[in-house]
C-alpha cells in the first residue's frame, strides 16, 4: 500500500536543548523543567490515554462543543482557508471540522515528530482532497512555519487548552506570533478551559487510573532514557492541585526522601519532600482570556461553552492595523 504524500519541515529540537533546559532547571529554585518535554512518543500517547479518562472532562467536552459550532465556524470563516493547526498531536479533533470548513491546505505543528508523522499521513489518507503539511516545531520558541504564504485567508487552531500552559506573558506572545502569521482578518480558535470548582480541577489532574501520574513520571524516564544519568523515575511522585492565586493547576514530581540525581556528569540533591515543577495549566474566565487576547491584538468574535461552562472554543479574529 502506498504512503499519502505530505510535504514535511523537520525543525525538531535536538538533544541538546533537552540537556541544556534540563540543567538549567534543576540548577534554578524553585526546580523546573517544562512541560513541552513530556512528549516524547510514550508522552504523546500517555497524554492521549489522560484525554479518555473520566476525570478529564476537557477532551469530549471540547469535542462536542466543536460537533454543535463547526456549521457556524465555517459560515464565519469560509471556505479554502488554509488551516494550521497547533500541537496537533493525534490530530483527532480537527477531523470535526474539515468536512464542513473545505480547507484548501492543512498544516500540522507539533515538537512530537513520529507522533506528528503518523497522525498527518493517516489524515492525507482520509482526506485525498486535502493538500497536507507537516512541520516539526517548538513553537514555545518561535512561530516558523513555510509554506503559509501561499495561501489567502488562514485559520489558525489551537485545541486543547494547551494555551493554560504558558505562562500569561507567553501566551500574549504566541498569540502575537499566530496574529502575525494570519494576518489582518484572519481567524485563531482556541480551545480555553474555564475556572471551576476546584474538586472538579484537582479530579482532572489526579485520575484515579494513575495515568497523569504516569505522564508526570514519564518526563524522568524520557530524560533517563535521552541523557546520561543515574535517575529512578519511579523514586518520585506525581503531585498535583489548583493554586487559586495565579488560578493554575501546578504538577509537581516530589522525592519522597532525600536523594542525589546525577546528570551528564552533574550531581542534584533532593532533601525529602522536595519537588521539581513540571506544569502550570491556567484556567481562565471568558472576560480574562478576552483581556489576555486583546493584548496580542485579536477580538473575540464568538465564544462557544458547553451547558456546564467547563470549557470554552473561541473564535478570535485580528483586528486590523
Ligand atoms: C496539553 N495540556 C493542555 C494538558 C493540560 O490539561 O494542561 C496537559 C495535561 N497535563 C496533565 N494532564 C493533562
Amino acid at each position: 500500500m502506498s504512503v499519502p504524500a505530505i510535504r514535511f519541515y523537520d525543525a525538531e529540537p535536538g538533544v541538546s536543548d533537552l540537556r541544556r533546559e534540563v540543567l538549567d532547571g534543576l540548577t534554578a529554585r524553585p526546580r523546573c523543567i517544562s512541560p513541552k518535554f513530556f512528549y516524547d512518543e510514550r508522552g504523546s500517547q500517555l497524554f492521549d490515554a489522560i484525554c479518555d479518562q473520566p476525570e478529564y472532562y476537557q477532551t469530549r467536552t471540547e469535542m462536542g462543543i466543536l460537533r454543535t459550532c463547526v456549521g457556524e465556524l465555517a459560515d464565519r470563516v469560509g471556505p479554502e482557508c488554509l488551516l494550521v493547526e497547533l500541537g496537533s498531536g493525534a490530530s483527532r479533533k480537527v477531523r470535526l471540522l474539515l468536512e464542513q470548513l473545505r480547507p484548501n491546505g492543512y498544516v500540522g505543528v507539533d515538537i512530537s515528530r513520529e507522533f506528528l508523522l503518523a497522525s498527518t499521513r493517516k489524515l492525507a489518507g482520509d482526506y485525498p482532497w486535502l493538500e497536507v503539511h507537516a512541520a516539526c516545531v517548538d513553537f514555545s520558541h518561535r512561530l516558523d512555519i513555510p509554506h503559509c504564504e501561499a495561501f489567502g485567508h488562514k485559520l489558525a487552531f489551537f485545541p486543547g487548552s494547551s494555551i493554560g500552559n504558558f505562562e500569561p506573558g507567553e501566551a500574549v506572545r504566541l498569540m502575537q506570533g499566530i496574529a502575525d502569521m494570519v494576518g489582518p482578518g484572519g481567524h485563531l480558535l482556541i480551545g480555553v478551559d474555564l475556572k471551576k470548582p476546584v474538586s472538579v480541577l484537582n479530579a482532572a489532574y489526579n485520575d484515579a487510573a494513575g495515568v497523569t501520574g504516569e505522564f508526570n513520571r514519564n518526563l524522568l524516564r524520557r530524560i533517563d532514557a535521552e541523557l546520561d544519568c543515574e535517575l529512578d523515575p519511579d523514586s518520585f511522585e506525581h503531585y498535583a492541585f489548583y493554586n487559586p492565586n495565579p488560578g493554575r493547576i501546578e504538577m509537581h514530581l516530589v522525592s519522597p526522601r532525600r536523594q542525589r540525581l546525577r546528570i551528564e556528569g552533574r550531581e542534584f540533591e533532593f532533601d525529602a519532600g522536595e519537588g521539581i515543577h513540571t506544569e502550570n495549566s491556567y484556567k481562565y474566565t471568558v472576560d480574562e482570556f478576552g483581556a489576555l487576547a486583546g493584548r496580542a491584538g485579536f477580538r473575540q468574535e464568538k465564544v462557544w461553552t458547553d451547558a456546564g461552562r467547563l470549557f470554552s472554543v473561541q473564535l478570535l479574529v485580528r483586528e486590523a492595523g
